[in-house]
């Protein structure tokens, strides 16, 4: 820190003095981010940690390289690894939201939560009880699905089964039967796709590489200079432009990292609290501080 560095607006860098700009009343608007590191606790595994990263489970299926479960031309000419994996992310009674997402549900339920930009795709932000109006998923999830041809959305029941089974859905399949039949287009929709089903390739609304974002983070991602607190939490801030965010706000605005390990800019800025550890830890930690550890526990054990 020198004479250049601008005035502290947190006493010192610890989850005390962050507790106490929430208590006082001086952080109402919370801007939270978080990544895969969030969801590793529940039993999903991130992308980029070694050995136990999905990346490096992907080695079985052959891709030419890992990153290529989320390429859309490799999906047109193979949709079956990124099937598999599906089936191992899917939304539903198989994984359960930890307590770092309960402690978002807690910030939304307090009224703290500005919003929560997620870059997650499993839903697990919903199922803790964060409103879905305070969450954008910046990189879409399992919660709908399309054809990559016609854009015709497809019934969430039949794609849950077909994920299920590990089948690869296609446009027209809405009743679960194996081969697709083929019907004439009947009309244009506004967007220019065919209403009928046309065979295409059915595709969670998740984003893959080259794919834009959804619509939703552009028009919301002003919000995150509108912070007067950020939590940045499982990420390594390695996808643009999502891990531009936690550099939106003015250079005033404490920002705190819980993550295993340091990333993107956290620790130039002055009001940088650097949580380094597991997120659930160091979550019960600002919990405690705040007096609201039991509240969190008990929200979590009763989920
Ligand atoms: P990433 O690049 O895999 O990074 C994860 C980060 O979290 C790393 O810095 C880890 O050190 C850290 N981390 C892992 N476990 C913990 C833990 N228990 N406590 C604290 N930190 C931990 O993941 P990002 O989200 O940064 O990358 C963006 C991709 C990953 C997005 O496009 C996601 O869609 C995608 N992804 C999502 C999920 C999910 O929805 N749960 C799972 C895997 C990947």
């Amino acid at each position: 820190i020198t004479e250049d560095t601008p005035p502290l607006t947190l006493s010192d860098r610890s989850l005390a003095a962050v507790a106490d700009l929430i208590k006082t009343g001086y952080a109402r608007r919370i801007v939270v981010m978080t990544g895969a590191g969030i969801s590793t606790a529940a039993g999903i595994p991130d992308f980029r940690s070694p050995e136990t990263g999905l990346y490096a489970n992907l080695a079985a299926l052959n891709l030419p390289e890992p990153e290529a479960v989320f390429d859309l031309s490799f999906f047109q000419q193979n949709p079956k690894p990124f099937y598999v994996l599906a089936r191992e992310l899917y939304p539903g009674a198989r994984y359960r939201p930890t307590v770092s997402h309960v402690f978002l549900a807690l910030l939304a339920r307090k009224g703290l939560l500005h919003m929560l930009f997620t870059q997650n795709i499993d839903c697990l932000e919903r199922a803790a009880g964060v409103p879905a109006d305070r969450i954008v998923e910046a990189h879409g999830s399992f919660a709908t699905q399309r054809c990559i041809d016609c854009k015709v959305p497809f019934d969430g029941e039949v794609m849950r089964a077909f994920v299920a089974r590990g089948e690869v859905p296609r446009c027209g399949q809405q009743q679960g039967q194996q081969q697709y039949q083929y019907q004439q287009p009947q009309q244009q929709r506004d967007d220019g796709a065919s209403s009928a089903a046309c065979g295409g390739l059915v595709k969670p609304d998740i984003v893959f590489f080259g794919e834009a974002l959804p619509r939703a983070f552009f028009e919301l991602m002003d919000m995150a200079k509108e912070a007067d607190l950020i939590l940045v939490m499982g990420t390594s801030l390695q996808v643009h432009p999502f891990a531009g965010l936690p550099n939106m706000a003015d250079e005033q605005v404490p920002r705190v990292l819980f993550n295993l390990e340091e990333v993107g800019s956290f620790g130039t800025q002055a009001d940088d609290v650097l949580v380094l550890g597991d997120c659930d830890g160091g979550v019960r930690q600002l919990a405690d501080e705040l007096g609201w550890r039991e509240e969190l526990e008990k929200t979590w054990r009763e989920l």
